[in-house]
């Protein structure tokens, strides 16, 4: 296979400072005429000739100044032409059939409509280009197509003009006046409707803003469209950055690969992320709206107006915009709340990960295929790194080198060692050592111990920390740690203020003054890192910071470490003790002064997935089994006081608002341990949360508790969903996703059968994740002994690996992680995998992938 390093960067030999694009747009056949105004570069060697990529496209006709040109030669699908001069304009027509580009990548057909995706390398199956970012170019782009088929003629930048042609057809122009990468290229023809609005920037320049989905979709786009306010003027006040166009449009597609994507001036969106209302949206997918449609936004500064010299750099806009997205989510709602779900998205996805075959640092050294390097080290580990500049540097200086960043590298490609220079500069300050975060893979382990001495009246806190690479022996490492902590009172729980303690050597001691009894160590408050913390605190001292510490995180993670270790204890045999879980939670559920959505926070218990990350093997049905006995006793113990609540919370008139949302998650949560108290009426009032539920929180909460369960509610209230929302395809997602996430044993048989419903389809990517990987998520039932699950992703992926390999190579991890299990189901992952790997015509996405986890 081919390898692309970081180290083997270089120059482009030539600039492309303007591109004309002329579309001819049909479904099925669509002709790309380009016209290129390209110049050498001063510090190219003269006879370099200009390389043009392309992917499966052949030339129809070549110009070069004008003049037919015969002097060029595809090279492995790309263009290779020997120019004689210095500067010079070419012209290369392509034809491309949108409708069998299943891969959705590049110019494709989505139901009627016609869409592109161009990063990470798409623009290459739409036309020959240098599609490296670091190629900035003025486009101007003309499109025309069948007004009846493509009434909504889209693409970046301002519409300039715009008419009829003669058969039905019309067309539109349209110029970008912001020199872009091509891989922010995009164009949309399709019947769509739009919501407008408007939005005045700071500098009082009128945006007009449009929200683009199919007619009957309008309704559900209201609260996309006030994120998208809210985002804008967010980013004025808390990083000073205004919108630089007259327009922003937005399309909400049903095919797409990801989330959504920021092309200059016309965001790209799966329509998950678009549309909602309280009956098809739960306030999780309310809260994913807000968060993707402001992610993509801010990227029109981090990544757009400073974009990256070459996909190592991928972080530099997507670990920034993450931490952007987080800060202004936390900012909008509950920042304690939005911090533990982060935490939790980090813990699930990015630790696996960087303990796994597939780890890499946050800037990867090399690739074979860019689209796996899309990670969740990339984006969620990216951004806690920033997040620790962040801290290291506090908000003021931490914004002053956000503002040199933007100022300095606006219009250019750059890179992240650009941007840690300008925190540098802009924040005074050495991050030196800093940057071992940028080139180290894998999560490391701080161990801390907290030491006390009456007689001084002091408190030592003991740091080390190590890491270890792919399963390798733990070795003592030097990273810079900002750890923050505070030192609680051991009675009231007081302390004097939280400090922020700088870790940079394998181990380091800190020393407290005027600390008269033992302090309890509330640590890593904040989860000021991403680190695994080893602490030597006792179950009592966790079960205090419980109900004690001030620092919503720490108190969340003290519940958290208590309940994980003693079931951890269960699944290995080692002696511990559950009443002191069960009174630090009474301890909770008697606090009436907890907010109700942290309370539900607080007495769930860590996953079984989060589980088995903290053992050297994992046994799925041994940690299930624990994990359920304990949930159980909870249950039972504290019936009654969950089915006050549960009463309490019974909602009201629908409302977005904070306390009608804690209302419901509380809820949700409470009617989960009423079940699993396996009280005789259980089912019947999940079964009537289902029915008398005017949203779709309350309703996915209800199934979710009846989909474990053996009851006759539960085949009709998933037969009654189904008749309700069989034509809302986001919807009819939940209704799978409900289904493969069940605990019941019959679960891989049911996966099965969903695969051959006549609803499910390889084609829509939302659809498969919406099975798989509700399935490859549910730890006991994915894992089953039979090795069945594995056979069953195998199979798919292969299958799939031929029509959307990028979507495919997503569920290779799933098999990946086959060293951290049991023999035997170790042995049927690797075989799963082996199987995989022995297919003909294997993608580079999936080769890449399923080598790695072999190796
Ligand atoms: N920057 C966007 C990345 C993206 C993407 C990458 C590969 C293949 C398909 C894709 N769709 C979107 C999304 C983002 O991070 O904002
Ligand atoms: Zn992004």
């Amino acid at each position: 296979p081919t390898i692309i390093r970081r180290e083997d960067y270089r120059p482009p030999a030539w600039f492309i400072p303007s591109i004309a694009l002329d579309f001819q747009l049909g479904l099925d056949h669509t002709v790309v005429h380009s016209l290129l105004d390209v110049r050498r570069s001063k510090s190219a060697k003269y006879e370099e000739p200009l390389l043009l990529d392309g992917d499966g496209l052949i030339p129809t006709a070549v110009k070069v100044d004008g003049e037919a040109w015969t002097d060029w030669q595809l090279i492995d699908g790309n263009l290779q032409l020997s120019l004689p001069g210095t500067a010079h304009e070419v012209e290369i027509t392509v034809e491309i059939d949108p409708s069998t580009n299943t891969q959705l990548m590049g110019l494709y057909a989505s139901q009627d409509m016609l869409c592109t995706q161009c990063e990470a390398e798409g623009f290459r199956r739409i036309t020959f280009f240098p599609d490296r970012p670091d190629i900035l170019s003025r486009y101007s782009v003309r499109m025309e197509g069948d007004k009846k088929t493509f009434p909504v003629l889209l693409c970046n930048g301002d519409k300039v003009a715009e008419g009829e042609v003669d058969n039905g057809r019309h067309w539109a122009q349209w110029n970008d006046p912001w020199p872009k990468p091509s891989y922010l290229f995009a164009l949309v023809a399709g019947d769509l409707v739009a919501n407008t609005d408007s939005f005045t920037t700071r500098s009082g320049k009128p945006v007009e803003l449009n929200i683009w989905v199919r007619d009957g979709d309008l309704p559900r786009t209201g609260h996309a469209m006030q994120a998208l306010k809210d985002s804008m003027r967010w980013d004025e006040e808390v990083y000073g950055r205004e919108y630089d166009l007259g327009l922003f449009n937005i399309v909400a597609v049903s095919d797409f690969n990801m989330g959504a994507m920021e092309n200059k001036g016309l965001n790209i969106f799966n329509s998950r992320y678009i549309l909602a209302d309280p009956e098809v949206a739960t306030d999780a997918d309310f809260d994913g709206i807000e968060g993707v449609v402001a992610h993509e936004y801010f990227h029109n500064w981090s990544g757009n107006r400073v974009t990256c010299r070459d996909w190592f750099q991928l972080s530099l806009k997507e670990g920034f915009t993450v931490y952007r997205d987080q800060s202004f989510s936390a900012d909008m709602g509950s920042a304690a709340l939005k911090r533990i779900e982060d935490v939790r998205i980090l813990r699930a996805a990015q630790f696996p990960e960087d303990a796994g075959p597939l780890a890499h640092p946050i800037r990867p050294e090399s690739y074979q295929e860019i689209s796996n390097f899309y990670t969740a080290t990339v984006y969620n580990k990216g951004a806690e790194v920033i997040r620790m500049m962040a801290t290291l540097l506090g908000a003021e200086r931490f914004r002053k080198g956000t503002d040199l960043y933007f100022d300095r590298h606006d219009g250019e490609a750059a890179t992240c060692e650009d941007f840690v220079v300008a925190m540098e500069d802009g924040g005074e300050i050495d991050l030196g050592k800093f940057r071992g975060w940028y080139r180290t893979p894998g999560t490391p382990r701080v161990s801390a111990k907290l030491s006390h001495n009456p007689q001084t009246g002091t408190a030592k806190l003991d740091l080390k920390q190590s890491l270890s690479a792919n399963g390798a022996p733990q070795q003592p490492s030097e990273m810079v740690i900002p750890i923050k902590i505070a030192l609680l009172d051991p009675v009231t729980g007081a302390h004097e203020g939280e400090q922020l303690v700088t870790l940079d050597q394998a181990a380091q001691s800190f020393t407290f003054e005027g600390q008269k009894d033992h302090p309890i160590l509330s640590i890593n408050r904040g989860f000021s890192a991403p680190i695994i913390l080893e602490s030597s605190r006792t179950a009592e001292e966790l079960a205090f910071l419980s109900s004690h510490d001030d620092d919503p995180f720490a108190r969340f993670e003290a519940m958290q470490q208590l309940m994980a270790s003693y079931l951890v204890a269960q699944v290995t045999g080692t002696p511990a003790d559950r009443d002191i879980i069960l009174q630090a939670i009474g301890a909770v559920l008697a606090d009436d002064k907890i907010d109700r959505a942290f309370l539900a926070e607080l007495i769930q218990l860590p996953s079984e997935a989060f589980l088995g990350d903290q053992m050297i093997e994992v046994d799925p049905q041994t940690i299930h089994d624990a994990r359920e006995k304990l949930r159980g006793k909870i249950g039972v113990q504290f019936e009654r006081k969950f089915r006050r609540l549960y009463n309490q919370c019974e909602p009201g008139a629908f409302s977005l608002d904070a306390a009608a949302r804690a209302d419901r998650k509380l809820r949700n949560v409470t009617l989960g341990y009423i079940a699993a108290s396996q009280v005789e009426d259980a089912a019947a009032l999940a079964f009537d949360q289902y029915r008398d539920a005017n949203n779709m929180t309350a309703m996915q909460g209800a199934l979710g508790v009846l989909s474990h369960m053996d009851a006759e509610e539960r085949t009709w209230a998933l037969e009654d969903f189904f008749k309700r929302f069989k034509d809302n395809a986001l919807v009819l997602d939940k209704w799978f996703t409900l289904q493969a996430m069940s605990q019941r044993s019959d679960t891989v048989k049911r996966v099965e059968r969903l695969a051959n419903h006549p609803e499910f389809t390889l084609s829509n990517p939302n659809r498969v994740r919406a099975l798989y990987a509700g399935f490859t998520n549910n730890q006991v039932r994915f894992h089953d002994p039979s090795g069945k699950g594995y056979q069953m992703i195998a199979d798919m992926v292969i299958e799939l690996d031929g029509q959307n390999p990028q979507t495919a190579a997503r569920f290779i991890p799933s098999l990946g992680r086959w060293r951290r299990f049991e023999r035997g189901r170790s042995d049927l992952m690797r075989l799963a995998l082996e199987k995989i790997a022995g297919a003909p015509n294997l993608s580079k996405d999936v080769s890449e992938q399923v080598s790695k986890s072999l190796a």
